[in-house]
């Protein structure tokens, strides 16, 4: 991406709201101010994106409140010079809407679409709040695992063509497919700066120059990040969140709702399930920067691991319970027929469970990765103060990414992968 790019054209109309227009707005349609209650000129109106695209409003009144999500014409972490098609917001509402048909109970209820001012209003989400700034204070979540592996067994199973009939996926690919500026930001910033040099990265320096160039002189692992993006590129397997990260999920200690899809669109289910546990492993790499006196975190760590290998099980316990109910349109039951073809259905399913557990290593290590070079880092490590104790956090997550990365094949189970962020750590503190 760069400043040459052309302005983004707006729909006639649109126009960014703010903490003093959005009440007004709002105030216009019944429903909306119905839910809030009272007078618009009275309700409390705040702006809290810190995501990196966005405008993000939270709206009280005195019957409840309102989550407003508006998309701006450009990529709010650079500014004006990087321009961003509006119509990520109709991308996020659609994968919303379907998301949540097929996960109840898993993302926020969406009340309105506007596809002028390209804004969603949706349920406020209280007192949630973002599972990643939870984990960096050490907090537990004890169904985040558990809903996590249910939200993405349900959706990537009935967007795919084992849980969706053939017309109606490819009617639905066609239509995600016209995501194109959203996939090309991940092609670019996942898949390809961070293995080279480029403007838009950044990393920990001097502490992490050498590993930095390490990673740009690795053929063997551009080689591996260029078929994952191939992968990425071409594989249309199911209607993927394209951003699922701890930043994008909401939590409490007895409640998990996904937020923000406007990533969607057809691609490899291992994107999403990499980038949960990706990022978890993330986070355990990071609570060192973050530990005290008080609590030195080796429990928190433990349980980020316990996490990771709950997702993975419960994942694959029910993504493969689905299959085996209600398998479609792509393992025709008329050549499974009796007890050899359902043993010989039973030995396919293993088979597609196991390489999705190695997409999921290999999409979750290019996670890690770009998050430690590329233009847009986690603040699991960036606030951690000290630079130095920082690159000490993030150096064996970047060795373990490559790792996973170009020898994922050879970790046949999830307690080999956390057994190997142990190690890596450990021999990094050595
Ligand atoms: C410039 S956008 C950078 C990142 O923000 C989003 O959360 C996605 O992860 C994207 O890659
Ligand atoms: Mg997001």
């Amino acid at each position: 991406m760069s400043a040459e790019q052309t302005a983004i054209e707006v729909p006639e109309g649109y126009r960014p709201l703010d903490v003093e227009t959005l009440a007004p707005y709002l105030g216009e349609h019944p429903a909306l101010r119905e839910r809030l209650g009272g007078d618009p000129a009275a309700w409390q109106v705040e702006e809290v994106g810190d995501g990196n695209l966005n405008l993000v409003f939270l709206v009280r009144g005195p019957a409840g409140g309102l989550c407003v999500k508006q998309a701006l014409p450009y990529v709010r972490l650079v500014g004006e010079s990087w321009p961003l098609p509006l119509d990520r917001a109709f991308f996020e509402h659609e994968a919303l809407v379907e998301h949540g048909r097929h996960a109840p109970g898993l993302t926020p209820a969406v009340y309105r679409f506007d596809p002028v001012l390209m804004l969603t209003v949706m349920e406020l989400l209280e007192p949630h709040i973002i599972m990643r700034r939870g984990m960096i204070q050490g907090i537990r979540y004890p169904r985040a695992a558990a809903d996590m592996a249910e939200y993405m067994a349900r959706t990537l199973f009935f967007t795919s063509d084992l849980g969706m009939p053939a017309a109606e996926k490819k009617a639905r690919v066609a239509v995600f497919c016209a995501n194109t500026a959203l996939c090309n930001i991940t092609e670019d910033l996942i898949f390809t700066e961070p293995y080279m040099v480029h403007d838009n990265n950044w990393w920990t320096s001097p502490q992490l120059d050498n590993a930095a160039a390490a990673v740009r002189a690795d053929a063997p692992l551009k080689r591996a990040v260029s078929r994952l993006k191939c992968r990425f590129m071409g594989s249309a397997e199911a209607l993927i969140h394209g951003d699922l990260h701890t930043g994008s999920i909401m939590v409490t200690q007895d409640d998990t709702r996904v937020i923000d899809p406007e990533f969607a669109f057809f691609g490899p289910m291992g994107f999403d399930t990499g980038a949960f546990v990706g990022n978890l492993l993330l986070n355990y790499f990071s609570q060192d920067g973050h530990a005290t006196e008080a609590d030195d975190r080796t429990a928190y760590k433990a349980w980020v691991l316990e996490t990771v290998e709950e997702f993975w099980g419960a994942f694959a316990e029910r993504y493969g319970a689905l299959w085996a109910e209600r398998g479609g349109d792509a393992y025709p039951a008329a050549l499974f027929a009796g007890a050899e073809g359902e043993a010989s259905l039973a030995q396919a399913r293993d088979a597609a469970i196991a390489d999705l557990f190695t997409d999921t290593l290999q999409f979750g290590a290019a996670k890690m990765i770009r998050r430690l070079l590329g233009i847009a880092h986690n603040i699991d490590f960036e606030w951690i103060e000290d630079p130095d104790r920082r690159a000490a956090c993030e150096r064996p997550a970047l060795l373990l990414g490559r790792e996973l990365l170009v020898n994922a094949a050879s970790y046949r189970t999830i307690q080999a992968v956390t057994d190997a962020a142990r190690d890596f750590q450990a021999r990094a503190g050595a």
